[in-house]
């Protein structure tokens, strides 16, 4: 561009062109679309991570504070990834436990917590040795429920051989099956309405030896 061009253009006055009725149209429909834009922003902030509409809580949260929402999956824990039970209407929820108890000679063991259910109590099991001789260890032991529903429970303890108790404890107390030798047992226990049933076996490994264990294991199921 030449200089004489750029001087005669610095001189030049410009017209600001009345806006066509084809552009104010434009306009309103430009500052429609953007308000439309703003009220789904807040729509969408309102609704940020709901699906379909309904909102969502976390794991931890009771079943009041779930009512009628979404309910996610544990973040942590042995269960990591899945569903709490407790939103499950109607469904069995079961776990299962196993251990071998070494045998302590000539000596009667503790009991050892095996498995627990909420609400009911805790499975627990006494290892002992019934062998006198020194060396020499044969596993017995009592496998007991402890009631600590807060409750009266309705129970009933089966080996193999047949019923061992049946009736109603009181809470805090508990119900013992002695066991000699290797067989199954049974816990059925129900408190309100409620029920736990817990399946078993028990085996002596290593009898006569100095290196014997009281192997537990088993499921624990609990229907509400
Ligand atoms: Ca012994
Ligand atoms: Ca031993």
């Amino acid at each position: 561009m030449r200089a004489k061009e750029l001087i005669k253009g610095a001189g030049m006055r410009f017209r600001v062109a009345r806006p066509s009725p084809a552009m104010v149209v434009a306009v309103i429909a430009l500052f429609v679309a953007l308000g439309g834009t703003s009220v789904a922003a807040i729509d969408f902030a309102r609704n940020a991570g709901a699906v379909d509409g309904k909102s969502a809580v976390y794991s931890g949260a009771s079943t009041r504070q779930s009512a009628g929402k979404l309910v996610a999956t544990n973040q942590r824990g042995s269960e990591r990834g899945q569903i709490p039970g407790k939103f499950l209407a109607g469904v069995a929820r079961a776990s299962g436990f196993g251990q071998a108890v070494p045998v302590n000679d000539n000596a009667v063991g503790a009991p050892l917590p095996i498995s627990s259910a909420r609400g009911f109590g805790t499975l627990t099991l006494s290892c002992n040795d019934d062998n006198p001789r020194a060396g020499a260890e044969n596993p017995g032991m009592a496998v007991s429920f402890v009631n600590q529903s807060g409750d009266a429970v309705n129970i009933v303890a089966q080996t193999s051989a047949g019923d061992v108790a049946n009736g109603a404890i009181a809470n805090g107390t508990q119900t013992s099956i002695g066991i000699r030798g290797t067989t199954t047992f049974s816990f059925r226990v129900e408190r309100r309405g409620e029920n736990l049933r817990v399946d078993g076996v028990i085996r002596q490994d290593g009898l006569g030896t100095p290196a014997a264990n009281c192997v537990i294991y088993g499921t624990s199921t609990t229907v509400r």
